[in-house]
């Protein structure tokens, strides 16, 4: 399938991507106001993005799906984040701001319509992918705002290529539910990781930020259920009362972005147990056109 070599491509990708958030002139300046949306998948490279850039200071920024924003509000910029470039929401949003708010389209494909709709493109057509499931170019993206705001990414790179050559755990695998928790700019992580379960493996797979899994969702775990803390930060007292449930934890101490490759070698792994296309979700296209 495509999925497995567009997983194992993903360090030299980031690599690429660092090299070209040092030309992407058209992404926010430090103190802009900033708006950033995207659909499924590139929603939530847009909540780590938002998250990553406030905590560095470089001004508030605001994550949507593309179909939520709120029309009457003003940015000094917007963000759009596609892999296709031809997501409905986000050319209709990318439409309806037209000439009010100056925007910048992330894409794998300049020759489709985000391209005429946004102001600027970044291009990352290194990136591209052939499987309807999104992992290298969503990692990049990110790995590339990452290096944008001044986080560095050699440690995701470093640590994801020694990832991608152990197997995956089977005591993770033998499980029947998968929650993945995070905080700060990997919340949006978490909710990407338990999206590539639902996708590559139909799997029952949820995410929250960590402390707000003790408000309701804990109530169903038990030794049927993975916990995984992405990246491994993890409020201390977390562990011990994920631990009582019978659930098994997951919070080994790795870059974020290089602890979501062994989720979505998690999902592929598991999806092709279960004789499934991983290349191929039931109900979903590459990109969704209404
Ligand atoms: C986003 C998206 C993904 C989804 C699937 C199809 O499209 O809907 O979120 O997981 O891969 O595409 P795009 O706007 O990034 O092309």
């Amino acid at each position: 399938s495509h999925v497995h070599n567009e997983i194992a491509s993903q360090p030299q990708c980031w690599r690429r991507a660092v090299e070209l958030s040092r030309s992407a002139d058209a992404l926010p300046r430090a103190g802009a106001r900033v708006a950033v949306i995207g659909c499924g998948t590139s929603w939530f490279v847009a909540q780590a993005y938002a998250a990553l850039r406030e905590q560095q200071g470089l001004g508030e920024t605001d994550a949507f799906a593309a179909s939520e924003f709120p029309a009457a509000r003003s940015y000094d910029r917007l963000v759009a984040i596609t892999r296709s470039g031809t997501t409905s929401e986000v050319l209709d949003l990318l439409r309806l701001v037209r000439g009010r708010i100056p925007t910048v389209a992330l894409t794998a494909d300049p020759a489709t319509p985000v391209a005429d709709l946004a102001d600027d493109l970044v291009v990352l057509d290194f990136a591209e992918e052939k499987s309807v499931v999104q992992t290298r170019f969503a990692t990049s993206a990110l790995a590339l705002l990452r290096a944008h705001v001044g986080d560095d990414v050699e440690p995701a790179w470093q640590e994801a290529e020694r990832l991608l050559t152990e197997p995956v755990d089977p005591k993770v695998a033998e499980r029947h539910q998968f929650v993945f928790l995070g905080q700060g700019w990997t919340v949006g992580l978490a909710h990407e990781a338990a999206l590539k379960m639902r996708e590559a493996s139909l799997s029952w797979a949820e995410s929250y930020p960590a402390m707000d899994y003790r408000h309701g969702p804990i109530s169903l775990a038990d030794e049927n259920s993975v916990v995984w803390f992405l990246g491994g930060g993890s409020p201390p007292r977390l562990v011990q009362e994920v631990e009582r449930t019978g659930a098994l934890v997951v919070a080994d101490r790795l870059d974020p972005l290089a602890d979501l490759v062994r989720a979505q070698r998690l999902a592929v792994a598991l999806g092709s147990a279960k004789g499934l296309d991983p290349d191929r979700p039931r109900n979903l296209d590459r990109s969704v056109v209404l």
